[in-house]
């Protein structure tokens, strides 16, 4: 089926799609331009853009906008669509399911694919112990709720969160997350009862473990704490990669104190940094994981999955939503797991990594610019500095925009505004991520030899 949108044809093959960056107008192209102008009009600017170009269709390492420019996809939508924008598993399953039926409510009529994919969910996430799943849209719902089930299972109230921690723009979502601009700025008061522990940030030298147990201990207090909320990388943080041994540090520590570990892997989960999660790496089994992103492939789904013995304490009834789980979102959901399984994305996401930070590394001598190169799997970053090793967020910002006018989609991140991220859809091929590192190779040589 083909229909007409500003006179861009849309709903072809997403096979069709050249996977080749091209440039046919300066960026944003004129249709793009229009758009921007009924979006200023009709959407606060609140609702931020980080590319100013309107998609018009995308598949494999390639977003094309209405203007017919084609952008190497190093976004993937932040971090969602893993499997492709297009995935033809995806679309089959999808297709499928909106003409059987499009919503029921689970808790009014269940219907099988949410039960496959929690089934999935208890299967994936680390740990062989009993456990179970269920249902929601984002991953700030994902957050909220095992805020709630850490709290009810343990009767206590405290939850710690991290410096440099991003948990949804939710109230608890909200809370827990550690910058203020732009996510909390003037939407207080925040919800009572959460504290900012330091997170691990190796290459600033801040939050060795001995500091973060001490502030759990001395500044909050273990018998107070229901839940540690933690990312095993920090991802809006700016991808920080915690020291090895911290993470299990921390854990052990839950451990020990009845305290419920929730592993936010909402950016990190599917495939991302090389395993179907990132607290592997670590060998940390966290009692409750928080998922959302590439788990729907692009349709909106957030997965809680809890120690059984933890989520049975809730009263039946507790936990819900009228769109949790919607069986378009399931169905999806189901094919990124084959997907992932099949294809051999964990080894691809492996392989992306590898590709990259060679790239990125051997940049870093060149540049002095480039303070640090890190990341796990298809999740790697570099962290912009001034003289000082001061952050340097006006070269990244000006990076990352001349990087889009080239036509390479990138993303920026970090507490301060300093980092570049890469974190592709494992579907782009080898030659899309070289030549978008030759760009920035090229975008960084211009910035560093013009005077700022
Ligand atoms: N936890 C670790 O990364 C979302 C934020 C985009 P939702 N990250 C992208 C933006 O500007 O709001 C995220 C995350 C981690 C939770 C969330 C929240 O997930 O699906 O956006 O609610």
């Amino acid at each position: 089926m083909r229909r007409e949108t500003a006179g861009y044809v849309v709903g072809m093959e997403p096979s069709d799609l050249p996977q080749q960056r091209r440039l046919v107008t300066p960026v944003p192209g004129p249709r793009s331009q229009q758009l921007m102008e009924r979006r200023r009009a009709a959407i606060p600017a609140a609702v931020g853009t980080t590319l100013p170009v309107f998609a018009a269709r995308a598949s494999g390492g390639i977003v094309e906008d209405v203007d017919g420019n084609r952008f190497i996809d190093l976004a993937a939508g932040i971090a969602v669509t893993s499997v492709g924008s297009s995935a033809p598993r995806v679309v089959d399953a999808v297709t499928a399911q909106v003409a059987a039926f499009t919503h029921t409510c689970f808790q009014v009529t269940p219907y099988e694919s949410y039960v496959e994919v929690c089934e999935a969910l208890n299967r994936l996430t680390p740990g062989d112990h009993s456990k179970r799943s269920f249902l929601v849209n984002s991953g700030a719902e994902a957050v909220e709720n095992a805020v709630k089930i850490a709290r009810s299972a343990t009767g206590r109230q405290a939850v710690v969160a991290f410096d440099h921690g991003f948990h949804g723009r939710t109230l608890m979502g909200m809370s827990l997350t550690g910058k203020v601009m732009p996510y909390k700025q003037g939407f207080g008061p925040f919800a009572p009862e959460v504290y900012r522990a330091p997170y691990s940030y190796p290459y600033r030298g801040t939050g060795d473990l001995t500091a973060t147990l001490a502030f759990l201990d001395k500044t909050v207090g273990a018998a107070n704490v229901a839940a540690v909320v933690v990312e095993p990388i920090a991802g809006e943080g700016g991808f920080i990669v915690p020291a090895p041994g911290w993470l299990a540090g921390l854990a052990e520590w839950c451990r020990t104190n009845g305290v419920v570990l929730v592993a936010d892997e909402v950016q990190t989960g599917f495939a991302r940094t090389g395993a179907w999660f990132a607290c592997e790496h670590e060998g940390v089994v966290p009692d409750i994981v928080a998922t959302a992103k590439a788990l729907g492939g692009g349709l909106p789904i957030g997965g809680i999955t809890a120690r059984a013995d933890l989520v049975d304490k809730v009263h039946p009834g507790g936990l819900g939503g009228t769109f949790g789980g919607n069986p378009l979102a399931c169905a999806s959901a189901l094919a990124v797991i084959e997907t992932i399984e099949t294809d051999g994305l964990l080894e691809r996401s492996r392989h992306i990594g590898e590709l990259l930070l060679d790239r990125l590394t051997a940049l870093a001598t060149s540049y002095d610019a480039i303070g640090d190169v890190r990341g796990r799997g298809a999740m790697v970053a570099i962290e912009l500095v001034d003289g000082n090793g001061a952050p340097n967020a006006s070269l990244t910002a000006r990076v990352a925009a001349a990087c889009h006018a080239e036509g390479v989609l990138v993303l920026t991140a970090g507490s301060y505004g300093n980092v570049l991220r890469f974190l592709p859809p494992l579907v782009i091929s080898d030659e899309l991520l070289d030549e978008a590192m030759t760009v920035l190779e090229k975008v960084l040589a211009t910035e560093m030899s013009s005077d700022h």
